[in-house]
């Protein structure tokens, strides 16, 4: 399939020497372009809002570390930060205190997190919480919902969204049964199923865990009744409710998704961000739940490289700009003007599609319905998508490659981008 009008010959080159040594050339399936076809491009810098290949193309970034991004790459700020802190050293072994920097930082910003644990991924972060609400309830069975993605922890990876979607698998080989036994998967913003599964299980049930607005089938965003049966079913039935704010944590809003809505989980999950693109995740909540983590209680969680110093030197710059000089009224402006863009082309276009936001998190479906669930993403025409990707990718924007991404802004981009990816589109809708 010829997919891209556009020369990339030293990525092919690069891609051939990474497929010599790593499985599909990529360190993770999500880089892999298996649901557009062609090849990645491979990555020479980043600087603000820009990537930049080995081939000398300039792109609009809309993937940003697929969210972690916000300020952009290159951000001085988090490179002063980060050469300073490798100057003093990348790892020790022993507590440092700008540990409890980030910690403050997370949980002035987020009240329903009392106490936070640093990690290394959201991966991690999503599989500690799952052992800390079945640790402290003494239940056994988790509920996630269809297309939302918690990282590759294994009684997680069951109709998993993200690159387990895209590739088609959303259920991995080599997670054993028992793995898996003690989760219900449930569908997203369906209330009258949550409260089947609560009436029939709800004293299994340790916790729930969901992504408050889901970016990995896409973004769907959840309806305020199932925001609500969530809290007041899992409350009812003694079940702990989880938000995974990896992707939405400090990214909504400067307290995430769950500022946004006013909602107050019992644990909550972060990564990407409070990293500023290097390796990192937390989890924290409530005091009571927290101090079941050993060493203060019995639930075993560790990690040699959790709260390293390069990564919370990152974090600590990263969090202090988003809360002195908030970017969330840019980015919802700016959202909007993309949002109000890209439906008057593709009506124009005559083109079937569903334009989902919330602030600088955004997805364009080629479906004519209202996307509210894994099924309805799932009605997309994949193949148009993928053509426009490859549109877009050789106009100078780069999507995430996949109709079941989300795509970010961020907060080093003004009008001036938004009129270039708007552009972009126009010419892409033509030839779709
Ligand atoms: P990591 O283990 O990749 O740091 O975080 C896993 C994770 C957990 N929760 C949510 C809501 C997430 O979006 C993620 C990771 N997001 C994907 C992109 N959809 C990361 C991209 C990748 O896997 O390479």
């Amino acid at each position: 399939m010829n997919v891209s009008r556009v020369p990339r010959p030293r990525s092919h080159e690069a891609y051939r020497r990474a497929q010599r040594l790593i499985p599909g050339g990529v360190n993770s399936p999500a880089r892999a372009f298996g649901a557009v076809g062609g090849e990645p491009p491979f990555i020479a810098r980043g600087e603000g809002p820009y990537l930049y290949d080995i081939d000398d193309h300039k792109y609009v970034d809309l993937i940003g570390s697929w969210g972690a991004m916000i300020l952009g790459h290159a951000h001085p700020e988090v490179v002063e930060a980060v050469t300073e802190a490798m100057k003093a050293g990348s790892s020790f072994g022993a507590p440092t205190e700008r540990e409890s920097e980030i910690a403050e930082l997370i949980t002035e910003a987020v009240p329903s997190v009392e106490m936070v644990r640093m990690v290394s991924s959201g991966t991690e972060a999503a599989m500690s919480a799952v052992r800390l609400v079945r640790g402290v309830t003494g239940r056994n069975v988790i509920v996630k919902f269809e297309g939302c993605y918690h990282g590759h922890v294994d009684s997680l990876l069951v109709a998993a969204g993200s690159s387990a979607l895209t590739h088609g698998t959303p259920s991995s080989p080599g997670v054993p049964p028992g793995c898996t036994q003690d989760t219900l998967v449930l569908r997203y913003n369906d209330v009258h199923g949550l409260e089947a599964a609560f009436a029939s299980r709800g004293r299994e049930i340790a916790g729930v865990i969901l992504e408050p607005v889901v970016g990995n089938m896409g973004l769907v965003p959840p309806t305020a009744d199932f925001l609500t049966a969530l809290r007041s079913l899992t409350t009812r039935f003694g079940a702990l409710l989880v938000f995974d704010e990896v992707m939405t944590g400090f990214r909504l809003a400067f307290g995430g998704a769950q500022e946004l809505f006013g909602a107050s989980p019992d644990l909550t999950i972060f990564g990407k961000i409070i990293g500023g693109g290097l390796p990192v995740g937390a989890y924290g909540g409530r005091a009571d739940l927290m101090k079941h983590i050993m060493p203060a209680g019995k639930v075993f969680q560790a990690g040699t490289l959790s709260g390293n110093p390069l990564a919370t030197a990152a974090g600590v710059a990263t969090l202090r700009i988003l809360r002195d000089r908030p970017p969330y009224d840019h980015l919802e402006h700016l959202g909007l003007r993309l949002e109000d863009g890209l439906r008057d082309l593709a009506t124009a276009a005559r083109i079937p599609h569903q334009v989902s936001r919330v602030g600088s998190m955004w997805t364009l479906f080629f479906t004519e319905k209202p996307v509210t669930d894994f099924d309805s993403a799932r009605r997309s025409d994949t193949a148009r998508f993928a053509r426009f990707f490859w549109s877009m990718m050789d106009h100078g924007i780069y999507l995430p490659c996949s109709q079941f991404e989300a795509a970010f802004l961020s907060a080093g981009m003004d009008e001036s981008h938004i009129d270039r990816i708007l552009h972009a589109a126009g010419q892409s809708f033509l030839s779709l």
